[in-house]
């Protein structure tokens, strides 16, 4: 299973709206049968594997981290492509939580004779699909909030010097990271002063996530590099129903930018749950957030906040007035805290990467 994880993770970022999994055909032992679902619309993890193991497929052993569909969607189910091949023993990381599949490819398998385990490394492979899981359940993508911090816990000094904090490893980690989500946003605030490219920079070159500037009263000037510089990815700029509409036209008129505009806050600003439904609805399953501390607490306090990741760097700043991961007051009490499950702690380098679900999915 662990190399079905591996494979599935090859195709991270580019499945959508279709989850990433990944399948192995064993036999005495021996992997005979590798495969990955690439993106939507191509074959299934299950078919790739089968024909890498061709007739050595027959009384092996498959490890899906997907339970295997059963339905007919772009593609064949995969649970009867099994049955077909002559597999006799199934391990399946989870149940799919697809309405149209959710224990029925399962139970195919088992009906045709098939011995099925579902819940192999269930923590990893659902961890892998979270943000399918998110969509699937709510129609609003995952929301992971990612921010670099000093072992004081700042993410900025005083003057708002943050380049760097962590080190160039961490920082190629995140441009790993953005290759592998549907969008990546940040504030208005964070869009002036850093005046960021939000571009994937990898080599081999990786795949630019849709640029999301959260702007309620459009201060994103047209010589922000997030309107001129060269993307694959379009940038969205969200504002609120009553922004000005000769501001919107400027925006729009350069190629890659649209304007959208969701139903604003008693306080004017972009409402958050309402600009989670709409990218749901446009299929975007992740949502890597860049900061600053402004969108971080309007996140925060609207409950939206499903990952978290921080690039923890081992250097202090001193003082009480360095810029934090959030804005303004945070809970009374650490009964109301945000409380993280799964907690992964990585080393890369001198940095550590810090993760937690928020989640329950
Ligand atoms: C699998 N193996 O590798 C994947 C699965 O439209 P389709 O035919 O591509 O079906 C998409 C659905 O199939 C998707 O919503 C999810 O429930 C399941 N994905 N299933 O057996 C795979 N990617
Ligand atoms: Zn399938």
């Amino acid at each position: 299973m662990q190399i079905a994880l591996d494979l599935a993770r090859k195709a991270l970022g580019r499945t959508t709206p279709n989850p990433p999994v990944g399948a192995v055909i064993v036999r005495d032992g021996q992997v005979v049968g590798r495969g990955f679902h690439p993106k939507a619309g191509e074959p299934h993890a299950e078919v790739f594997a089968l024909r890498d193991a061709a007739d050595q497929a027959r009384g092996a052993d498959a490890y899906v981290t997907l339970e295997p569909c059963s339905h007919h969607g772009r593609t064949p189910p995969c649970c009867e492509a099994l049955i077909a091949a002559g597999v006799s023993r199934v391990f399946v990381g989870l149940i799919d939580p697809n309405p149209q599949v959710s224990g029925q490819g399962v139970e195919r398998l088992r009906a045709a004779g098939v011995e099925v385990e579902v819940g192999v490394l269930e923590t990893q492979c659902r961890r892998l699909i979270a943000p399918f899981i998110k969509h699937m359940i709510s129609g609003r993508p995952l929301f992971i909030l990612k921010s670099a911090l000093t072992l004081d816990g700042r993410t900025a000094t005083r003057t708002g010097h943050s380049q760097w904090i962590t080190s160039a490893r961490s920082r190629e980690h995140v441009h790993r990271l953005r290759d592998q989500v549907d969008a990546i946003m940040v504030g208005s605030g964070t869009a002036l002063r850093d005046n960021p490219r939000l571009t994937t920079r990898l080599t081999p070159p990786g795949h630019d996530p849709i640029r999301i500037v959260v702007d309620s009263r459009l201060q994103l000037p047209e010589t922000s590099h997030l309107i001129n510089h060269q993307s694959a990815s379009p940038t969205w700029v969200v504002t609120v129903a009553q922004a000005d509409p000769a501001k919107i036209k400027a925006l729009q008129v350069h190629a890659g930018v649209e304007v959208m505009t969701v139903a604003a806050t008693s306080a004017g600003q972009v409402d958050l749950p309402a600009l989670a439904d709409m990218l749901g609805q446009r299929d975007i399953q992740s949502v890597l957030v860049e900061g600053g501390s402004v969108l971080n607490q309007s996140l925060f306090s609207a409950g939206l906040i499903d990952r978290v990741m921080v690039y923890m760097a081992p250097k202090l700043l001193g003082g009480n007035d360095g810029f934090g991961l959030f804005t303004g007051q945070g809970v009374d009490h650490l009964d109301d805290a945000l409380q993280l499950r799964d907690f992964r702690v990585t080393c890369l380098g001198d940095d550590v990467l810090l993760e937690g679900e928020v989640c329950s999915c």
